[in-house]
């Protein structure tokens, strides 16, 4: 498939002044993200989770390939079998699969095998990793740099939630292939991630910890 050349349309030129005024701004925006854990069941409209998928989907990928799923879930009896499949693996994860040093890396952030949010919070989404796609003639096609690009994505939803004015949870059952079966997923895509979407519970706290310094992220050369 070949694809003609366009002009670059979209692209402002900004002063420095302007640049630094909008880079300041925006990690004012970001630097507020948490990250929660308890959810209230108050809904959220299908329109702004759409809006938010259509940011994650201008994600650059390996060849634009957009190796990338989501499946919006708010169907309760759905919610409910996630989150009963998901404690079954916490719980083995939780009483030792995880092993002694990294559960001791999770204590500050008071995680444990019971996810209530799973069923609590009104929108979850599953993110899909296409590893690889299918062709006419049903011969896989490997997606290049699938992971890469799904990360990204996953980023710029995250990103882009919050930008709207809802928390999520990164959650990261392991192993998630659950995901799969429970929303009939085909072949060629893993489960990523899942996102965990809506309003922070009233008076919902959160553990006191902190991002790294600039220097501590930054190397000059
Ligand atoms: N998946 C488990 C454990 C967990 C792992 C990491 I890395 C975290 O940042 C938080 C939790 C759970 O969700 O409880």
């Amino acid at each position: 498939m070949y694809h003609n050349f366009i002009p670059l349309s979209g692209y402002t030129k900004r002063s420095q002044t302007n640049m630094l005024d909008r880079a300041t701004i925006f990690y004012d925006l970001l630097k507020t993200r948490r990250s929660v854990r308890e959810f209230s069941d108050e809904a959220v409209s299908l329109k702004i989770i759409d809006s938010c998928i259509l940011s994650a989907g201008t994600a650059p990928s390996g060849a634009n390939q957009q190796p990338w799923h989501f499946v919006v879930i708010k169907d309760p009896a759905v919610k409910r079998n996630i989150r009963l499949a998901a404690e079954k693996e916490e719980q083995e994860f939780y009483a030792g699969r995880a092993g002694e040093t990294w559960l001791e890396t999770l204590q500050p952030l008071g995680t444990s095998a019971d996810k209530p949010f799973l069923d609590k919070a009104p929108v979850l989404i599953a993110i899909f990793e296409q590893k690889y796609q299918l062709d006419q003639n049903q011969k896989q096609l490997k997606n290049y740099y699938s992971k890469e690009s799904t990360g990204i994505a996953t980023g710029m939803l995250i990103t882009a939630l919050h930008n709207a004015g809802l928390a999520t949870l990164t959650h990261t059952p392991s192993p998630m292939n659950f995901l799969s079966k429970i929303l009939r997923r085909p072949t060629g895509e893993r489960p990523f991630l899942l996102l965990v979407v809506g309003f922070p519970a009233e008076n919902v706290m959160v553990p006191d910890i902190s991002k790294k310094a600039l220097d501590e992220i930054r190397t000059m050369r």
